[in-house]
């Protein structure tokens, strides 16, 4: 191999290591995250009565800290209907009930993903009748809207290292490959 073949296979080498790096920094934040598989009751599903407890499975297995796990379940006038706090078993979390409303009961999430993010979400289902349900206080807190996972510009950050780390490697790689050309 002449030194000009071999220094155009470390470049192409360095490239691709360069492409690949970055490809995979921007892939796997979505790939890491835990996501709500199922629940019971299911989303949108019509129950005959409130449950004693919800379950929610997720595709990963959950970090488990004190606190770190919130489930919230509120009926149509707001009222909390969440006992106690939520158990964890590995990738699933059940939240033990009280009450017996009726209607439409909104079930607010926020869980750490085994990958360390926060992630959250919300659904609803139908207990009992809808005619019975509790009308909606006007003074009802306002819905929090959890950010879910860490911010953007994180990301970007995180990207752009890893780009610049991919473009030092191949300035590297193509000054090594000179310094044997030159001897
Ligand atoms: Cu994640």
């Amino acid at each position: 191999m002449s030194a000009r073949t071999r220094l155009r296979t470390r470049l192409l080498v360095g490239l691709g290591l360069a492409l690949g790096l970055a490809a995979a920094s921007s892939a796997s934040p979505a790939f890491a995250h835990d996501e709500l598989l199922a629940s019971d009751p299911a989303a949108d599903a019509t129950v005959s009565a409130l449950p004693d407890e919800i379950t929610l499975t997720y595709s990963g297995v959950l970090i488990d800290e004190e606190g770190v796990n919130a489930i919230s379940v509120t009926d149509a006038a707001g009222t909390e209907l969440a006992d106690g706090a939520p158990v964890l078993d590995g990738t699933t979390v059940t939240q033990p009930l009280s009450g017996d409303s009726q209607g439409p009961i909104t079930v607010t999430w926020r869980v750490v993903s085994s990958d360390g993010h926060p992630v959250s979400g919300e659904f609803a289902f139908t207990a009992g009748d809808p005619a019975a349900a509790p009308t909606a206080r006007a003074d009802a807190p306002a819905e929090s809207t959890a950010d879910e996972g860490l911010p953007a510009v994180f990301w970007i950050v995180v990207g752009i290292v890893v780009v610049a780390g991919a473009i030092a490697l191949v300035v590297a790689l193509v000054a090594a490959s000179r310094r044997r050309t030159e001897d």
